[in-house]
């Protein structure tokens, strides 16, 4: 079989591993974004729980300098965003990339964070999927014109906050009849929510918490008691 493109990447000299716990065979690239901390709290996770062979070496890809573009990283994710992994535990090596992707991949390579019984996986996915869906208008859509745009522009502003609330007030619901979002089991997919909605409602995101007024939400009391790792898992990547 030929070698998947990830085989060959060579990735830029000047990134230097972060977290470099053994030389492992899988490596993170990422940056402690939203979308960035996923795999990292997924890896630890899975550490905590005595999976040795999730360990791996995080590598840092500042983004704001344009290293998501470079030829090496561009191998593993040719979408250039982060996160993306490398599993280097196989022959020829995995390129997993899409934040969901890597939850799977890795909730099923190790056979844990995601319910075994057909019902709960499916509720666990359809909720990993919801998140894939729903973040980019929380982040592309309402971060972006509350925060970043260089003006405001009250319609999109409007529309967008509309729209978050929403989201947050589906998650409640959710929350206030399931102990996690795929039921009594804690999965990939909390972990994929958590790093958006349980820090926009917090404060840490966008600033936006008392704009939004959510802040007694479920998220919010979800975040750090069904995530105990999050907190170091968010610096892992810089
Ligand atoms: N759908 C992707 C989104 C990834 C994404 O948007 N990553 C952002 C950081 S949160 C990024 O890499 N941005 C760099 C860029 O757009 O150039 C996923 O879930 O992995």
């Amino acid at each position: 079989m030929a070698s998947s493109p990830a085989s060959t990447a060579r990735l830029p000299a000047r990134l230097t591993t972060r977290t470099c716990r053994r030389a492992s065979t899988r490596c993170s690239y990422s940056l402690a974004t939203p979308n960035g901390v996923k795999a990292t709290i997924a890896l630890e996770e899975l550490l905590a729980l005595g999976h040795r062979g999730a360990e791996y070496d995080a590598w840092l890809i500042r983004i704001g300098e344009g290293e998501q573009f470079s030829s090496g990283f561009v191998q593993v994710n040719p979408n250039s965003k982060i996160p993306a992994l490398l599993d280097r535990s196989v022959e020829p090596p995995v390129r997993v990339f899409e934040s969901g992707s890597i939850l799977l991949y890795l909730a099923e390579k190790f056979g844990a964070l995601l319910p075994k019984a057909p019902a709960a996986r499916t509720e666990s996915l359809n909720w990993l999927f919801w998140q894939m869906g729903a973040a980019p208008y929380l982040g592309g859509g309402f971060g972006h014109f509350y925060v970043y745009a260089p003006e405001k522009f009250e319609y999109a502003i409007n529309r967008f906050t509309m729209e978050a609330k929403r989201q947050l007030d589906v998650l409640d619901r959710r929350l206030a009849e399931s102990r996690y979002l795929g039921g009594e089991e804690y999965s990939i997919a909390d972990i994929a929510v958590w790093p958006w909605y349980g820090q926009l409602v917090r404060g840490n995101l966008y600033g936006a918490a008392e704009f939004l007024a959510v802040a007694n939400t479920r998220t919010c009391s979800a975040g750090p008691r069904r995530l105990p790792c999050a907190r170091q898992c968010s610096v892992a990547h810089g």
